[in-house]
């Protein structure tokens, strides 16, 4: 491939799938995105998203009306591949921990009658360590005509490099361009074509590695923050047992020059931290002890909280002796997996909700200021979506799940006369 392609294809486009394609369409490259799914790829053609992120919508559109950015479900020549499929726990098998490759062996098996000689094949999807090798190895089987890195080092008529996204939900379009990359080709040669391409609008800097360091990489990153945050919620607990407000704790701990400890909540959500520490766990279950420990400590703050939620629910009805627990009202704060967004995906916030409307004879009030109804979850339940000021004027026992910064703003006052439970320290800090 030369330095610079004349096509992009992106197979995959959802939260990182998408927006890539749009900031390389901004760079008046010419894209062809490619996802399975009929209904998302109408919807791109006509200018418009199917996922929420700040921004987004304003970038595809002028990439769409301008011709640089064009979506379909059948794969199309292209000089460049980039893979942005999801990478779940495999199905079927209850409580498996494992990746589930087959999303990026159908990405393989729908590109290669279309790959040519001098095409870059570069997989994004966060990935188990040895992944980009069995991708090279799907598309080497569908076409023996072609050479590939594993068998032909430099001189493969394929190049292959694993690339792994880092960016934050929510700030997608300014992390894309401004975080350093690690590019982790199969080969010298691999890793030059991967960095040259992403070059086009990287404004990072991009470190060249080999494929299974990157693979890694990806994962070390998010194993980071999940056993870093598993600390922090270890100590919520322990600080409970003691009598000592964590928040304090961790402002005072946090003035030491060399400790930096992160915020406890009510447990990790979203589809990145909660899952991606179990592909090292899943390749070295022997020896993944801390990772698997952590991943277990944030799994069960789910718990601890509705646990934290039954006691102050007695201990407002031994206050009140004429209630009864159905005249008891609670109001759940907050149902995303993190402030300010409305992504619901792996909430401990919507687990935690769900978990305390299907147990509690009363009311259920729920606050949600990012979402207009209910997610499909809570639909057919008692719970009911709710303003603040109804919440704060009803509810006996307020939960707070999600720092978003409408509940940050709300006084002391207008709390002082309820029972609260804080998972994130903003009403008791
Ligand atoms: N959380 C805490 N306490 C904290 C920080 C976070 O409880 O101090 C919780 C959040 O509430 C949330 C979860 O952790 O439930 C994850 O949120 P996050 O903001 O830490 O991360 P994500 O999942 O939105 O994005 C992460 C990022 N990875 C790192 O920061 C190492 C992002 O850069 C990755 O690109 C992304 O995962 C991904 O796609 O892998």
């Amino acid at each position: 491939m030369t330095s610079n392609p004349k096509t992009i294809s992106i197979i995959g486009l959802g939260y990182i799938g998408l927006p890539t394609a749009a900031v390389f369409a901004s760079r008046n490259v010419k894209v062809i995105g490619v996802d399975v799914n009929a209904q998302a790829v109408d919807t791109i053609n006509m200018g418009q998203i199917h996922i929420v992120e700040p921004d987004l919508d304003r970038v595809v559109q002028t990439a769409v009306t301008k011709g640089y950015l064009r979506a379909t479900t059948v794969p199309e020549p292209a000089d460049a591949f980039l893979i942005a499929v999801p990478t779940p726990f495999k199905h079927g098998v209850t409580g498996s921990h494992d990746p589930d490759l087959s999303y990026i062996e159908a990405a393989a098996k729908s590109i290669s009658p279309v790959l040519s000689k001098g095409n870059l094949v570069i997989l994004e999807s966060t990935s188990p360590v040895g992944a980009t090798d069995q991708l090279a190895a799907w598309l080497a089987e569908a076409r023996p005509d072609l050479s590939f890195p594993q068998t032909y080092g430099e001189d493969s008529d394929i190049r292959v490099a694993y690339c792994p996204e880092r960016v934050l939900p929510g700030k997608v379009l300014a992390e894309l361009v401004a975080n350093d990359r690690v590019i982790g080709g199969m080969t010298p040669k691999c890793s030059k074509a991967a960095a040259d391409l992403y070059r086009i609008f990287v404004q990072g800097e991009c470190f060249i590695t080999n494929a299974r360091t990157a693979e890694m990489c990806k994962l070390t990153e998010n194993s980071f923050r999940d056993v870093n945050i598993a600390f922090a919620n270890e100590l919520s607990i322990i600080c409970d047992k003691l009598n000592i407000n964590v928040w304090e704790l961790i402002r005072l701990a946090n003035r030491h020059p060399r400790v930096n400890i992160l915020q406890p909540g009510p447990g990790v959500g979203g589809h990145c931290i909660a899952v991606d520490p179990w592909f090292i766990v899943s390749n070295t279950p022997e020896h993944a002890k801390l990772i698997q420990t952590a991943r277990k400590v944030n799994d069960g703050k789910p718990l601890w909280v509705l646990d934290k939620v039954r006691d102050a629910a007695y201990e407002f009805l031994g206050q009140h002796p004429s209630k009864t627990a159905s005249e008891l009202t609670i109001a759940c704060f907050g149902l995303a997996f993190k402030p300010d967004i409305d992504d619901l995906r792996e909430s401990p916030a919507l687990e935690i909700t769900h978990k305390i409307v299907t147990s509690h004879d009363g009311p259920v009030l729920i606050v949600e200021p990012n979402i207009t109804e209910l997610p499909l979850a809570l639909r057919p339940t008692k719970a009911k979506l709710v303003a603040i000021q109804d919440a704060l004027a009803e509810a006996d026992l307020l939960v707070l799940l999600v720092d978003h910064s409408q509940f940050k703003a709300i006084e002391q006052r207008q709390i002082s006369n309820k029972m609260v439970v804080d998972t994130r320290g903003i009403w008791s800090a």
